[in-house]
C-alpha cells in the first residue's frame, strides 16, 4: 500500500507534458534540459529497480547531454559492472517514460515487477549512486531522480556530486567488486598507474621537453575541471587546460569540445596561431570522448586531426607489441600467453583505419552504432579495443586474461626481473589499471595515449602518419518519420525502404573508394548520411546525392 501511494504521488509531482515522447536511445533519454525532470524521475525508479532486480547491486544514474547543447540534458542508467542498462530492459524505460498519468504508471511498474519478478519489498534494499554534468539544469533534475528513486520502498541513494561520465560509471563498477570507490580512488588509480607506465618507458626514449607539453580543449565541462584538479600531480607531462569551465571562458561545448573539432576540423574557441604545431586534446562535455588535433597552418584554423580509430590504432599497436614481447621464442621464460585480441569498430570508423588494423593482422569487427553494442561485443575477447570515430572507446580485459598475466609477471619477477618480457607484462598490466574498463573514458585515455607516445618515443606526427585518412562527408537529413529507415549488417546496408539500398550503391559505383550508408540517428530525429571517397570533392557530392534519395 505503502509502495503504491509513494508510486502515485511522485507521479503526480512530475505530471508528463502533452506532446511529450521519450525514447530511451543510444544515449539514454534525451530532450531541452527544462522538459526532462518526468522522464529523469521515471529513471530514478527504473534504477531502483535494476538494482533490486540484481538483489541490491549499485546501480548508476548519469545526468547529462554529453556533447549536445548547453541547454539539453539526459539521463542514463549504469549496470552494475559500469556498463550500460541491458538492452532488454529499454522497452520498459520507454514505456515508463511515456505513462500518461499516475494510474497507468503504477500499472505498468507492479505489471513489469510481476513479470520480471522483482522482489519488491523483500529483504534487498535498492542502491543507486548518481552523477551529473555541470549542465544548469542539472541540480533540478538530480532532485527529480532522487524523488524517483526514494518512491521505491527501502532504496538507498548516493549523490556523488559533480563527475564526468566515466567517473560515475567507474564507482558503480568499483563498489560492486567491493573496491574503494570515491574520487579520490579513482584519482589515485589514474595517478599510479600513469606513473608506472613512465616507469617503465625505455630509457632511450622520451625525455623532449617538447614531447611533454599538452594542450587540453576541456569543452567547458566537468572534464577540464577534474583535469585542473590532478595534472600537478602527473609527473612527465605538461597539462594547459583551455575552456576549463572556468567563469568567463565560454558556453559548454559552443565551439568547442571534442565534437565540435572531429566534425568541423579546426581548432577550437581559445587556440591562437601560438599553438602551432603544439600537440592538443580535445574532450567533450561530459569526457566519454577524446580526440587529438594539432594547428596545421598559422594562416587558417584548420586541424591535422587524430579521431578515435587512430587512438585505437595506436592502443592495438601497443598492445599488439607487448604481447610480441612476451610470447617471443627463446624469451628467459619459456611461458606464453595466449590472448586473443579483438577490435570493434562501426561504420563510421575511416576505412584507412580498418584496412591499417586488418594489415596487421588484428581481428577487426563492426557493431551498430552505440557505445553498448560495441562494449559488450569487446568484452567477448580476452583484450577488446573498441572506439567510434567521434573519440568513444576503450580497452577491456578478460578477468581470466588478467589472472593469466598476474601469475606470468610473479613468475617473471622471480625468474627473470628486469627483462623484456617482464616489462611487457608489468606495461600490461598498468594499462590495463589505467583504462576504465567500464566505459570510454577520455581522462583516462588521454593518460594511455601520452604514456604510449612517450614509450614509443613518437610525436603527434609519427602518430598522424600511421596512415591517411580517406576523406569523408557527414549529412544530417530531416525526415517526416526516420524510423522507417531500418538497416542491417552493422547498419552498412537499408532493408527498408526496399529500394533505397540499390539507389545508394548505383551511386556508390561512381566513385573510386567510394563507401556510403545511411541510419537513423538514436539520439536525434534526424537520418545521418556517411559517405567516404578518394578526394573530399568526390566523398561530399556522394554524400549529396545519397542524401537526395533519403528526403
Ligand atoms: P546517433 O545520434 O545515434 O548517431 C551519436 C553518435 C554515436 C554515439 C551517440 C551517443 C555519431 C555518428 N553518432 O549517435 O556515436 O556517440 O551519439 O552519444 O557520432
Ligand atoms: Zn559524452
Amino acid at each position: 500500500q505503502e509502495q503504491r501511494r509513494r508510486l502515485l504521488d511522485v507521479a503526480s509531482r512530475f505530471p508528463l507534458p502533452s506532446g511529450c515522447r521519450f525514447s530511451y536511445g543510444t544515449a539514454g533519454f534525451r530532450a531541452d534540459g527544462a522538459t526532462m525532470a518526468p522522464a529523469v524521475c521515471r529513471a530514478g525508479i527504473l534504477a531502483a529497480l535494476r538494482s533490486l532486480k540484481l538483489a541490491g547491486a549499485a546501480v548508476g544514474i548519469v545526468i547529462t547531454a554529453s556533447h549536445n547543447p548547453v541547454g539539453d540534458n539526459g539521463v542514463k542508467i549504469a549496470d552494475p559492472d559500469g556498463g550500460m542498462m541491458a538492452q532488454h530492459w529499454e522497452p520498459f524505460a520507454d514505456a515508463l517514460a511515456n505513462a500518461p498519468d499516475p494510474d497507468a504508471l503504477l500499472q505498468l511498474v507492479l505489471q513489469f515487477v510481476k513479470d520480471e519478478g522483482i522482489p519488491l519489498g523483500g529483504h534487498h534494499r535498492a542502491q543507486v549512486l548518481l552523477g551529473r554534468d555541470t549542465r544548469p539544469t542539472g541540480g533540478y533534475l538530480l532532485g527529480a531522480a532522487l524523488q524517483g528513486i526514494n518512491a521505491v520502498v527501502g532504496s538507498h541513494a548516493i549523490d556523488m556530486g559533480i563527475l564526468t561520465t566515466p567517473q560515475l560509471h567507474w564507482m558503480v563498477r568499483c563498489k560492486n567488486k567491493g573496491i574503494k570507490a570515491s574520487e579520490s580512488d579513482y584519482f589515485t588509480q589514474l595517478i599510479n598507474s600513469f606513473r608506472r607506465m613512465l616507469e617503465l618507458v625505455p630509457k632511450d626514449k622520451g625525455g623532449d621537453e617538447l614531447a611533454k607539453k599538452l594542450i587540453v580543449d576541456g569543452a567547458n565541462g566537468i572534464g577540464g575541471v577534474k583535469l585542473e584538479q590532478i595534472k600537478a600531480e602527473l609527473s612527465g607531462l605538461d597539462i594547459i587546460v583551455r575552456n576549463s569551465g572556468k567563469e568567463g571562458e565560454g558556453i559548454l561545448n559552443h565551439m568547442c569540445g571534442a565534437d565540435f573539432v572531429q566534425k568541423e576540423r579546426v581548432t577550437p574557441h581559445g587556440f591562437s596561431s601560438e599553438d602551432l604545431g603544439v600537440r592538443c586534446a580535445s574532450l567533450d562535455g561530459d569526457a566519454d570522448r577524446l580526440v587529438y588535433f594539432r594547428m596545421s597552418s598559422a594562416s587558417d584554423n584548420k586541424v591535422d586531426l587524430v579521431d578515435g580509430d587512430k587512438i585505437l590504432s595506436l592502443f592495438a599497436l601497443f598492445i599488439r607489441e607487448q604481447l610480441d614481447i612476451i610470447n617471443k621464442n627463446g624469451s628467459q621464460v619459456n611461458k606464453s600467453l595466449p590472448a586473443r585480441l579483438g577490435i570493434v569498430q562501426t561504420a563510421y570508423a575511416n576505412g584507412a583505419s580498418t584496412q591499417f588494423l586488418k594489415n596487421l593482422g588484428l581481428e577487426v569487427v563492426f557493431t551498430p552504432t552505440g557505445v553498448k553494442y560495441l562494449h559488450k561485443k569487446a568484452l567477448e575477447y580476452d583484450i577488446g579495443i573498441y572506439f567510434e570515430a567521434n573519440g568513444h572507446g576503450t580497452v577491456v580485459f578478460s578477468e581470466d586474461f588478467i589472472s593469466q598475466l598476474e601469475s606470468l609477471s610473479n613468475e617473471l619477477s622471480q625468474a627473470a626481473n628486469g627483462s623484456a618480457q617482464y616489462h611487457a607484462a608489468m606495461r600490461l598490466m598498468a594499462a590495463s589499471q589505467l583504462i576504465n574498463q567500464a566505459v570510454g573514458d577520455a581522462l583516462s585515455g588521454l593518460l594511455l595515449v601520452e604514456a604510449i607516445l612517450q614509450y614509443k618515443g613518437w610525436s603527434f606526427q609519427n602518430w598522424c602518419e600511421l596512415y591517411s585518412d580517406l576523406p569523408s562527408r557527414q549529412l544530417k537529413v530531416k525526415v517526416i518519420d526516420r524510423s522507417s529507415i531500418v538497416t542491417t549488417d552493422a547498419e552498412t546496408k537499408v532493408s527498408q525502404p526496399s529500394s533505397l539500398q540499390e539507389l545508394i550503391d548505383k551511386e556508390t559505383a561512381n566513385y573510386t573508394h567510394g563507401r556510403c550508408f545511411v541510419r537513423p540517428s538514436g539520439t536525434e530525429d534526424v537520418v545521418r548520411v556517411y559517405a567516404e571517397a578518394s578526394t573530399q570533392v568526390e566523398a561530399d557530392s556522394l554524400a549529396k546525392s545519397v542524401a537526395r534519395h533519403v528526403e
